[in-house]
């Protein structure tokens, strides 16, 4: 028996579902990479389809309405790849849906969920998505649908749970708060923040701390907020915990960092 550790697909897209499948299929697939592993709701797994033009299929359980599609990616190298996205519900008859062009990151920069790829909404029971990975074979790790609109967090940002401590553990009966630190970058000012927007794990910024403070030391001053740990909304077996936010100027952002909940 196989023992998977399950990475559900962070919720980049506040209304991004895995939709449930009755049979996935694809033009050709790479070793264990197989078609379903794109349609499991985790991470880890992908297909790969061992060349440089592929195709997928799955077939839902019912026809969904949807309005858009939200792809967790990986290219070696780093490519721009062309997505084409058809809909059906025999099987048979394809109607195109959407056609847009993502630059896939390669897989040291961690899983690359791509900037959705949204539509006015449609009914299917059948997807099809054909894949130009340009100079990478195709790979995807999972295909979801967004249900009433892909809210984009626009922005990545780096965020260090319990600052410089690790692993970062949570017992999530405690009464205590948990200390995440929303760090700077050359390119992202975390005094910009708007803290009463920021959520962490789904609870609110309480309103003690938060002067700015250089955690990593590189220079750039960062943003401690602190979370109420009974509030937060995570369950036995999570391993990420993700803050999301806009800064003052409505830009929105989201970072995710590694947790271990104990008890
Ligand atoms: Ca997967
Ligand atoms: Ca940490
Ligand atoms: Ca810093």
């Amino acid at each position: 028996m196989t023992v998977m550790t399950v990475i559900a697909v962070p919720a980049v897209e506040a209304n991004s579902v895995c939709p449930e499948t009755a049979l996935v299929t694809a033009s050709s697939y790479y070793d264990e990479a197989f078609p379903q592993n794109a349609y499991d709701c985790n991470l880890p797994t992908n297909w790969n389809s061992g060349t440089y033009t592929g195709s997928i299929t799955a077939q839902f359980t019912a026809p969904i309405n949807f309005d858009g599609v939200v792809l967790t990616a990986n290219a070696l190298p780093t490519t721009d790849e062309d997505y084409t996205i058809y809909g059906s519900n025999d099987g048979s008859t394809w109607t195109p849906i959407a056609q847009a062009t993502r630059q896939v990151q390669d897989p040291s920069t961690g899983f690359n969920t791509l900037e959705p790829i949204t539509f006015p909404q449609v009914t299917y029971q059948y997807l099809q998505i054909d894949i130009d990975g340009g100079a990478s074979w195709v790979s995807l790790n999972e295909v979801q649908l967004c249900i009433g609109g892909c809210i984009d967090y626009g922005l990545d940002v780096d965020i260090d749970i319990k600052p410089n401590s690790f692993p970062n553990s949570i017992n999530l009966k405690s009464k205590g708060n948990v200390p995440v630190a929303i760090l700077s970058s050359p390119s992202f000012d975390a005094a910009t923040v708007d803290r009463g927007a920021v959520e962490f794990a789904g609870a609110p910024a309480l309103s003690i701390g938060g002067s700015p403070e250089d955690v990593n030391g590189d220079g750039l001053m960062d943003l401690i907020l602190h979370f109420s740990t009974q509030s937060l909304n995570l369950k036995s077996g999570d391993t990420e915990a993700c803050l999301t936010g806009k800064t003052l100027s409505e830009q929105e952002f989201k970072g995710c960092d590694s947790v271990l909940l104990v008890n």
